[in-house]
């Protein structure tokens, strides 16, 4: 076994006190996706797009990373091989628990994007809209969000890291986006092993090798141990 490849979603991040999209309550309960989630939504009222990525920001800074995290840090740390971590998730928990390959695929808090000249730079921790770009000057900063309709980002690399997965974990993520949700048929066409983590069977669920149930903070630390062991 040479290469590990994780997608990881809102669910890994729930027990750091962020909310998850689709759970009752959840993101999705609060706001309209088509109002906050796409480019339409950010046309028609900026701010209130501004306003949802700035709380997000704000709650970004204050959390932890939990032990599911810290578990797939220390894998990444003392596996000989290679982890590769995508990420649905536009927080930082990943990279606060310490692991170095991390790719996001929807895009980062952290991050401004100019809708002009494609120019990225860190993001104030609270933006406003028409805030001017840095490189060209234009009044055309966005949050660096992947947004329903656009194009997820580093497709190509990613593709190639399913293609090579000898194991493939999907953690936390409900099955309902693609093409994140469709990785799992990818990595099986590669050969891979699969094993889904989450509270119940995710709506991709029946394609996996293995499903361990229950909290990442609890199921990943055990399936990181068993693997170092061998
Ligand atoms: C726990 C836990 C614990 C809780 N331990 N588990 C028809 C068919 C197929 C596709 C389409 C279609 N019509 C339209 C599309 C495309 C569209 C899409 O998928 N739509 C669907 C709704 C049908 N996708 C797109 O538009 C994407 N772009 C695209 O497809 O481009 C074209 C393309 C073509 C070919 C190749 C490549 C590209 C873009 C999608 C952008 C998604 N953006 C969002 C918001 C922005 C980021 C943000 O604001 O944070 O990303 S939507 C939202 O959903 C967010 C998430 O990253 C994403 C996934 O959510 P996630 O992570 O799964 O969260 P939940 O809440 O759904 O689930 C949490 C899970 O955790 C649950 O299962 C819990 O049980 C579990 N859990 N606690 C373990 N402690």
């Amino acid at each position: 076994m040479q290469k590990i490849v994780i997608l990881t979603g809102a669910g890994i991040s729930a027990e750091s006190g962020l909310g998850t999209f689709r759970a009752e309550g959840g993101l999705w309960a609060q706001h309209r996706i088509e109002d906050v989630a796409t480019p339409e939504g950010f046309s028609r009222d900026p701010k209130l797009v501004v306003d949802f990525y700035n709380a997000r920001r704000a709650q970004e800074a204050e959390a932890a990373p939990n032990a599911g995290h810290i578990a797939l840090a220390e894998l990444e740390e003392a596996f000989s091989g290679e982890v590769v971590v995508i990420t649905q998730n536009v927080d930082d928990l990943h990279e606060k628990a310490g692991s170095k390959k991390v790719m996001h695929m929807h895009g980062a808090l952290k991050s401004a994007l100019c809708a002009a000249c494609d120019h990225r730079w860190p993001a104030p921790l609270a933006m406003a809209p028409g805030d001017t770009c840095p490189s060209c000057q234009a009044p055309a900063a966005r949050p660096d969000i992947v947004w329903f309709g656009e194009m997820p980002y580093d497709m190509d690399e990613i593709f190639d890291h399913l293609a090579g997965a000898d194991v493939f974990a999907s953690i936390g993520t409900s099955g309902n986006v693609y093409p994140a949700a469709g990785f799992v048929a990818e990595a099986r066409r590669s050969g891979a092993h699969t094993v889904e983590f989450n509270l119940e069977p995710s709506l991709v669920g029946s394609q996996f090798d293995d499903i361990r149930i229950g909290p990442a903070s609890q199921t990943l630390p055990l399936w990181v141990s068993e693997l170092l062991k061998g």
